[in-house]
């Protein structure tokens, strides 16, 4: 049997996805964006589960991807060229929307180089911590493609349109101090330290609330597109749900009783 292309450890609550192509650095062909959807759509259906962590094999994290697989592959003489629509929508944006649903917080654990929609799949994550040897290239305009994988959403959001402009159209190597510098991604830590870091911060988060994490995440992106009036109606919205909830009459009891909470609402 072959290798599994995404391996799967669960540890209490927190699931670490490794993306397990090493030689093709990697790199998404069709089988492995499969798995990696199995996985993130069972870790949503795991009550258990309340982190996941996700990163990559060997020495990158993701290069994108994968430039000969079949799906993307030049026409051989006399065939149609491919309409990357397809695999755009089949698999990338499937996986985006898949990130910004999930019940719990993803963090991206960016061992290292991290290239086209490898980049981007990172910063889709909530929490991106990087080795301080890791990289992000926006790959893209390198082999005459626009920035996907929520790219052109996401870089102007995150470091402002100059600099996105300037990550998309150079396609430069970023180097993961620079990136955190740049407000790019959360941190970035010794490679030493990466894992032992990536693990701590998974076991804080799963000790939050997940369910009032998720709706951060939702009414913050969501935020994006309203006025401030909008945004405070949101907000209240939220409250009133949240504030049902048994995760709020936790933390209220817990902090009254001086106690730590113990959340569970997903
Ligand atoms: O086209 C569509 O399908 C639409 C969707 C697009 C989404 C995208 O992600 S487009 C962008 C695709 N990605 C790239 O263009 C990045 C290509 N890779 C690189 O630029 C470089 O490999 C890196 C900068 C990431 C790393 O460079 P380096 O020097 O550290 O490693 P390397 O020697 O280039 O790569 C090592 C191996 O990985 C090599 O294979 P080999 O020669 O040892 O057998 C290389 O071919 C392979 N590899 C790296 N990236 C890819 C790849 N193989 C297939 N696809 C890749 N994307």
């Amino acid at each position: 049997m072959s290798d599994p292309l995404v391996l799967v450890v669960k540890e209490g609550p927190v699931l670490t996805l490794t993306l397990n192509r090493p030689a093709a650095l990697n790199s998404f062909n069709e089988a492995m964006h499969r798995e990696l959807r199995a996985a993130l759509d069972a870790a949503a259906d795991d009550a258990q589960v309340r982190c996941v962590v996700l990163t990559g094999a060997g020495r990158a994290f993701c290069a994108g991807q994968d430039l000969a697989d079949p799906l993307v592959a030049p026409p051989a003489a006399g065939e149609a060229p491919k309409d990357l629509a397809h695999v755009i929508g089949t698999f990338y944006k499937p996986l985006v929307q898949r990130l910004q649903t999930m019940p719990v917080p993803v963090i991206a654990a960016v061992n290292g180089v991290a290239a086209g929609a490898g980049a981007n799949l990172a910063l889709c994550c909530d929490l991106v911590l990087a080795a301080r040897s890791a990289s992000f290239i926006q790959a893209f305009a390198k082999i005459a493609l626009v920035p996907d994988t929520g790219g052109t959403w996401l870089l102007p959001r995150l470091v402002g349109r100059a600099r996105a402009l300037g990550l998309a159209l150079l396609g430069d190597k970023l180097p993961a101090p620079e990136a955190e510098q740049l407000g790019l991604i959360w941190r970035c830590v010794d490679d030493a330290a990466l894992q032992e870091e990536t693990q701590r911060l998974a076991q804080r988060l799963a000790a939050m609330p997940s369910a009032a994490l998720a709706q951060t995440r939702r009414a913050i992106d969501a935020a994006q597109h309203l006025t401030l009036d909008e945004a405070l109606d949101n907000e209240a919205a939220l409250q009133s749900q949240l504030g049902r909830a048994h995760d709020y009459l936790e933390g209220v009891a817990a902090f009254g009783a001086k106690r730590t909470p113990t959340f569970k609402d997903r």
